[in-house]
């Protein structure tokens, strides 16, 4: 028989509640790919601390991130679920995936510049400047084959396949050279306030938290913000708030698009945003109760953070080691 391929995605812990975009845009995507694939999923805390966060939220958010992980459906006993800091393997692996990473390149990365711009580039760390090279050593540790991932993430899964050749060119065959697993029906969802930028856990106005009350959830996207004409289209270019809320519709209910639509000949705005509303409370009652579950019982989830991060830590382990050799560093004790 042969082995399935192996996938590996993370989401950061940057904030108490997910956003509706990352379900829909990345951890619905990782339920699906559970069957047929090993798959490691991780809450990314060291990504996290690229920007300053306050120790107690953290820690709370790092917990409610694993828990909706599993709320959201990935079985912690068919994946590989944990914590990033709790395999080390990860920052040393870092380490030396920096030391052969050019300075130009590592500039080239567009997220960088991005998110440094956000949050003023005076203030932007190292960290966050050399992140997307974590990502690669998050990758590469578990010798993944696809990386399940957004289009903005290409770029890093480039700069993974570029180091990966890499180092086995220069130091002899140790790393798999993984592929970008870009879904193609994969949602994007958009800010509701402004549906030019995408929805973001750090732009929470325009963000709908899959933890908020049914309330809040409705009235959020009761006041999306649309156009001033009535006729329901999908039309991202012209229309991209009416768009929006029928992509949100149409991926939480495994309908096309175009057939949603259809529903809403000769129906206003109000209709739609009523449905819209409907089936994410409809998503998000069960899901946050699901997550206060887990959330009750620390000790379990303690138990299986341990529990992944000792499944994760024995490929980790492997390949870090086989690395050091290959570069000629000394085994401890060996
Ligand atoms: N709006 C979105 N539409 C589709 N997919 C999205 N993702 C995020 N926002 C959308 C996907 O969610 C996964 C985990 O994201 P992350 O938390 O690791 O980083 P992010 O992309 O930076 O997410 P946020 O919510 O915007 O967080 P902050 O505000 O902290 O930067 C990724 O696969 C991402 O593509």
């Amino acid at each position: 028989m042969s082995t399935p391929p192996r996938v590996l995605s993370g989401i950061q812990p940057t904030a108490g509640s997910f956003q509706l975009g990352n379900y829909l845009g990345a951890v619905r995507n990782w339920v699906a790919l559970q069957e047929g694939n090993d798959a490691y999923y991780m809450v990314v805390d060291l990504h996290a601390i690229t920007v300053e966060q306050d120790p107690a939220e953290l820690r709370d958010n790092i917990r409610l991130a694993y828990a909706q992980i599993i709320a959201a459906g990935v079985d912690p006993s068919t994946s590989t679920l944990f914590v990033q800091s709790h395999v080390p393997e990860h920052a040393q692996l870092g380490w030396v995936m920096q030391c052969i990473t050019g300075f130009g390149e590592a500039s080239r990365m567009t997220q960088f510049k991005d998110k440094s711009a956000r949050n003023g580039s005076d203030h932007a760390s190292v960290g966050l400047f050399t992140y997307p090279i974590l990502q690669v050593a998050d990758i590469l540790v578990y010798q993944a084959d696809g990386v399940p991932v957004g289009e903005d993430q290409r770029q890093h899964v480039e700069l993974t396949r570029d180091l990966a050749q890499r180092f086995n060119n220069r130091y002899g065959p140790t790393f798999t050279v993984p592929k970008a697993l870009i879904v193609k029906e994969t949602a994007k969802i958009f800010d509701l306030q402004d549906p030019t930028a995408k929805m973001s856990k750090s732009m929470p106005h325009g963000a709908v938290f899959l933890l908020d009350d049914p309330e809040v959830i409705t009235k959020r996207i009761k006041s999306a913000v649309t156009d001033s004409e009535t006729e329901v289209r999908f039309d991202p270019e012209s229309k991209p708030g009416v768009s929006n809320l029928l992509t949100i519709l149409a991926t939480l209910t495994d309908r096309d698009v175009h057939t949603v639509v259809t529903d809403y000949d000769g129906k206003g705005y109000g209709a739609l945003k009523s449905d819209t509303a409907d089936a994410v409370v409809e998503f998000a009652e069960p899901f946050a109760a699901r997550v206060r579950e887990l959330m009750s019982d620390p000790a379990e989830l303690h138990r299986l953070m341990t529990e992944g991060s000792a499944k994760a830590r024995e490929v980790a382990s492997h390949t870090l080691a086989t690395a050091y050799d290959r570069l000629g560093l000394i085994a401890a004790g060996g």
